[in-house]
């Protein structure tokens, strides 16, 4: 690991021009098969035979497509306030994006992990990190929903994550920014990052019932930063990879800073050595504090707690849990192909990709084969873990995805294109270019022992010139490509949600089959549920006031409400009482400044809304529900503070007290 600072300046220089112009490949405009409208076509009422889960980047939503039409389906909120369902609103909700500081309704969310049995996709989970404030999340694929997200203490910036064991024993986050541990004085100065600041990777087991995730265990790392992660399967279960890079230690204008060494690592963690030497009691107890927010679907609220305990494991002290394996330049993605012998690092900034062998792994820690240590980690020998290098595979890797043919596939981000090798022989089989600039992709299945291989997603960050103009700011894009024969055939392309950063696929009927149609209104155990019409009603509490309502086509019950005042706290818990599928009832009122509610059929939720100014306030219904939605309203009357109008609720009384205007005009 030789310093070369001339090459780095020269090579840099180039690429980094190449980075800001951006290549475009030749023919963008005619790219597609002549016959890809057939192949990606779904006629009305047919359905796709994917699921294509898209992370949502800075919008912090999870998006849904079908493949391979790429009809968007969904749009899951799960770190972002979402004004469409009322999610982090809701009183039900907004326990969900509480955190140790606080509530915090926004994150970037990169990477997706579908659960798995045997290293197979089985449909029951999807995982999503959270980089800003760490956070991970896990979505129920029965309804499509955040059912859970738990924070992590001593992280920062967790990009390393949400990636999962073979059997999601575990869901791994690793720290991008390293940083002093929590339970220490991080006012620090920022130049004793070689002293204070500190890596970690937390393993966070799950109940392989009810899918619930618990801290387990972390590890201290040396100060570098974490960036991308996939677990061993088959012959390598038991381990997980790590890329890493700023090897240098390096804590301003990384850029230049933290590529001053010709290689970075690899990290290989025997996790199964870990898990027993937490098992023996040898982890240290800290303190620190995290939120655990939960979902249940039968009160049809969340809870958040916040949990005061970690156990770390500093590596330093039991050698032989973590190894370092050389990996050039800067590396990115961390990828392991399906039979779990190759995992494949991709240096940004390298002109080949080095796919390193676990069987040579096995054998160079057997045998010692070292080349010294780093801060304390022993660091294997780059030749007796490397299988083998792809030559000139293109400029900027970032990503492989596998498809279980014994081929690799892999984004290059500053050539633009995607390239096809031979995991046996090393050897470029095929290249596509992208339109422009592709980050990561996916393959239906890619990571796991069983990929899907007849398509490819390729996601981009550039599409300048590619769409309509929509001001300043374009939408990121995939592009779907028929991986089926020996060339990469490009289908089509779709704008995106958000930024698209890593995405998981499974075949539709693996989860569509298991999919919630509606709550049963006998099962619900919200405290405020109102079971049926007759039950509906509303509470004084001193200033608190309960209004008990249902909904059903196409009215709510109780529909006009006088009696209530400026200052109240008002808590409106609305049941829809609907049990037919897609039949979901809104809830708005005039001035609310919080968002509306999406009430499904079942369910109950409730909006909190505290009047300012007396007056008439209409509310209605949001989901064109029925021929009369239009009709689904009612009236809030508001009076002033101190007025002694009765409370007083009612529905269909309709015998109007006042003289009417119509009648003297006729
Ligand atoms: S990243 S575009 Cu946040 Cu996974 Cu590589
Ligand atoms: Cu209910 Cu519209």
């Amino acid at each position: 690991m030789k310093k070369n600072p001339f090459s780095i300046l020269t090579l840099g220089a180039g690429l980094f021009l190449l980075i800001i112009a951006g290549c475009k490949p030749k023919n963008a405009g005619n790219a597609a098969e002549s016959d890809a409208a057939s192949r990606v076509y779904v006629p009305p009422g047919k359905y796709d035979k994917l699921y294509n889960f898209v992370s949502g980047g800075f919008s912090g939503q999870v998006t849904v497509y079908g493949i391979p039409s790429g009809r968007l389906l969904r749009v899951i909120p799960v770190f972002s306030l979402d004004p469409q369902d009322g999610w982090g609103y809701s009183e039900e909700t907004k326990p969900m994006l509480n955190t140790s500081h606080g509530m915090v309704p926004w994150d970037d969310q990169h990477h997706l992990e579908l659960s798995q049995t045997n290293g197979e996709i089985d449909g029951r989970w999807l995982f999503a990190n959270g980089n800003n404030t760490p956070r991970i999340a896990r979505l129920d694929l029965k309804t499509f929903r955040t059912a859970e997200i738990l924070e992590i203490p001593n992280s920062a910036g967790n990009h390393s994550s949400p990636f999962i064991t073979e059997n999601t024993e575990y869901v791994v986050a690793g720290t991008r920014f390293s940083v002093p541990m929590d339970d220490k004085n991080g006012d620090v100065p920022i130049d004793t990052y070689k002293k204070n600041f500190k890596g970690t990777v937390s393993f966070i087991s799950v109940d392989p019932q009810s899918g619930n995730m618990k801290l387990a265990f972390q590890l201290l790392l040396p100060g570098v930063d974490f960036d991308l992660s996939h677990a061993g399967k088959g012959p390598s279960h038991g381990w997980f990879f790590f890329s890493c890079y700023n090897s240098e230690q390096a804590h301003t204008l990384l850029e230049v800073n933290a590529s001053q060494r010709d290689k970075d690592f690899i990290m290989a963690v025997n996790w199964k050595k870990a898990e027993e030497y937490i098992k023996q009691g040898k982890g240290q107890k800290q303190t620190v504090k995290y939120a655990h927010n939960v979902y249940n679907e039968s009160t049809h609220s969340a809870t958040s707690t916040i949990e005061t305990q970690t156990t770390v494991l500093d590596v330093k002290d039991f050698p032989d849990i973590v190894y370092l394996i050389p990996c050039p330049k800067s590396p990115h993605g961390c990828d392991v192909d399906p039979t779990g012998e190759y995992i494949v690092g991709s240096g940004k900034l390298a002109a080949l990709i080095p796919v390193f062998s676990f069987s040579k792994i096995q054998t160079a820690i057997a045998s010692k084969n070292f080349d010294g240590e780093y801060a304390g980690i022993p660091v294997i020998k780059y030749e007796a873990a490397l299988h083998g290098e792809v030559k000139k595979p293109g400029l900027g890797p970032l990503h492989t995805e596998f498809d279980g043919k014994g081929n690799a596939y892999t984004t290059m981000f500053i050539s633009s294109e995607i390239v096809k090798w031979s995991l046996k022989d090393l050897k470029v089989l095929d290249r596509h270019a992208t339109y422009y600039s592709p980050g990561h992709l996916m393959i239906p299945g890619g990571d796991s022992r069983k990929p899907y291989g007849k398509y490819l997603i390729a996601y981009n960050k550039i599409t300048k010139d590619r769409y309509l103009p929509t001001g300043p700011e374009l939408a990121q894009s995939a592009q779907l490509f028929d991986i089926s024969g020996d060339k990469m055939k490009l289908l089509s392309d779709y704008p995106s949600i958000g930024e698209p950063h890593y995405a998981q696929a499974a075949p539709a009927d693996l989860i569509a089959k298991n999919s919630t149609k509606i709550f049963k209104i006998e099962e619900n155990k919200n405290p405020y549920v109102t079971m049926g019409e007759k039950n509906s009603k509303v509470v004084r509490t001193g200033n608190r006031v309960d209004v008990y309502m249902t909904m059903i086509r196409s009215h709510f019950s109780p529909d006009n409400i006088e009696g209530l005042k400026v200052g109240d706290d008002i808590y409106f818990h609305l049941t829809n009482l609907e049990q037919d599928w897609d039949v979901p009832h809104g809830f708005a009122i005039r001035n609310a400044n919080t968002a509306e509610l999406l009430v499904m059929p079942g369910e109950t939720q409730t909006l909190k809304w505290t009047p300012d100014v007396s007056g008439m306030y209409p509310f209605y219904c949001t989901d064109f529900c029925s021929a009369l939605h239009q009709e689904m309203q009612g009236y809030i009357r508001i009076s002033p503070k101190g007025s002694n109008v009765p409370l007083s609720f009612s529905l269909g009384k309709n015998a109007d007290t006042s003289d009417s205007v119509l009648t003297k005009q006729q």
